[in-house]
């Protein structure tokens, strides 16, 4: 299934006009307070960010899996999916591969369906979280970090696959996120399993091509649930450190113990250039890979207010991979996917509007009730007028979700795919 440009006109139609009068409200207001809007809405409309493969179906959760029906059950028809997505938002130009389960069968096939739909392969994930079919040795025990020199020598190869298949596609970054770690407290040798891991990176990073990143990713506990080897940013830096200067730090939102100050994290790795990527959802209590800004939209804008604030003053630290890391079984996850994209543009365009000048100037005479009037200001305006406009500029639509329900998006996939399709992921 594939969405026309003269349907996109057709939605267009029914709510420019009141698109129209919004959006001159608030440039009006914009201007005069000396914001340039068209380079705001310019920069809108760059900021893409990849759409993981494994949330294009409902995800699951230990005790179950419910399709959400007409799923993508190939490679192919994911690709298909996120296309619908990018026409729509023109903010999803970009998708981010899972390896074994994204595994192409006909490289070129698959590169032809990207490019017509016009995205592009992000990082590429290994997986040494599960135990894959035929290997020899099993992951139980951990990967990377694992006692036996075997199951780390398989763990190794299996990342370099994944660099390989990444290459022919168009990659330019690999993703580690690791379970590893322990469950009861005696299990492990801490300095056993992070020397392993750093030794196993070491190997990863060696098959690295010269214009490659290494993503490491970091996560305090699940599925382990007394020690995770990469625990949190501290010991995931160490280990980028360690590997050498492609290799990086991956903050995910949800991979945080309560209350953490993530906008502090991501600043100093900014400061230090060691930010290599993001993902985003939002959780409540743990890793619970709800949709961005669902549960806290003001903690979404604070981390942007740094990661503008990174991106203009901090030459030192790499383009970040941008990356949506949300699945869960109660909604369409297309529709899903859309919120996500819709709540992390509406962050970043609202941190676009944190007068630096002003606040620096504020900080610099402590006048803490400022710095505060600033931030809020901000984060207080209604920016979806700017957010239509980016679209509408780049040739989406100005209401993505009611677009995709009018145009009878599931209904359609179902009908083609069939109802009892269930796509591979968490
Ligand atoms: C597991 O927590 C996880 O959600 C990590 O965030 C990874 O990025 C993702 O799975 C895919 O491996
Ligand atoms: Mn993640
Ligand atoms: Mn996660």
């Amino acid at each position: 299934m594939k969405i026309q440009e003269e349907q996109i006109q057709i939605e267009n139609q029914k709510d420019l006009a009141s698109h129209v009068e919004s959006l001159d409200f608030l440039s009006n207001k914009l201007t005069k307070q000396n914001y340039d809007v068209n380079a705001i809405i310019s920069k809108l409309a760059d900021f893409q960010v990849a759409i993981p493969s494994w949330a294009l179906g409902a995800g699951g959760t230990r005790f179950g899996r419910f399709s959400y029906f007409g799923e993508p059950s190939n490679l192919e028809q994911k690709i298909e999916d996120v296309g619908i997505i990018h026409s729509l938002t023109k903010t999803a130009g970009a998708v981010s591969l899972h390896i074994p389960w994204d595994v192409p069968e006909d490289y070129t096939a698959i590169k032809e369906v990207a490019n017509s739909l016009d995205i592009k392969f992000d990082a590429v994930n290994s997986n040494t979280f599960q135990d894959q079919k035929n290997a020899k040795e099993s992951y139980k025990y951990g990967s990377l970090s694992n006692v036996s020199q075997a199951v780390r020598e398989q763990a190794i190869q299996h990342n370099l696959d994944v660099i390989n298949i990444g290459n022919k596609l168009g990659s330019k970054a690999l993703t580690v996120w690791l379970a590893d770690g322990s469950c009861f407290p005696g299990q492990n040798n801490f300095q056993t399993a992070f020397q392993n891991t750093q030794d196993s990176l070491i190997d990863i990073y060696k098959g690295l091509p010269q214009d490659w990143k290494m993503l490491i990713e970091y996560k305090p506990y699940e599925p382990n649930f007394y020690s995770t080897v990469i625990q949190d940013w501290g010991a995931s830096l160490m280990l980028a450190n360690g590997c050498g200067d492609k290799a990086y730090t991956l903050v995910d939102l949800g991979h945080h113990l309560p209350n953490s100050n993530i906008e502090q994290i991501v600043s100093i790795l900014q400061l230090k250039g060691k930010l290599g990527g993001f993902h985003f959802n939002d959780s409540k209590y743990g890793d619970d890979d709800l949709t961005a800004g669902s549960i806290k939209p003001y903690a979404l804008f604070l981390i942007f207010n740094e990661l503008v604030y990174g991106m203009k003053n901090n030459p030192q630290n790499p383009d970040l991979a941008w990356m949506i890391d949300a699945s869960h079984n109660v909604k369409d996850p297309l529709e899903d996917l859309i919120q996500s994209l819709e709540a992390i543009q509406e962050s970043y365009a609202k941190a676009l509007l944190v007068d630096q000048d002003a606040l620096k100037a504020a900080q610099l005479d402590n006048d803490v009730v400022k710095c505060q009037e600033i931030l809020q200001g901000a984060f207080r305006t209604d920016v979806r007028p700017l957010l239509e406009k980016a679209r509408l500029l780049s040739g989406g639509v100005l209401n993505p979700i009611k677009a995709y329900r009018s145009l009878d998006v599931r209904e359609g996939l179902i009908r083609e795919r069939g109802k009892n399709t269930i796509a591979t992921g968490l």
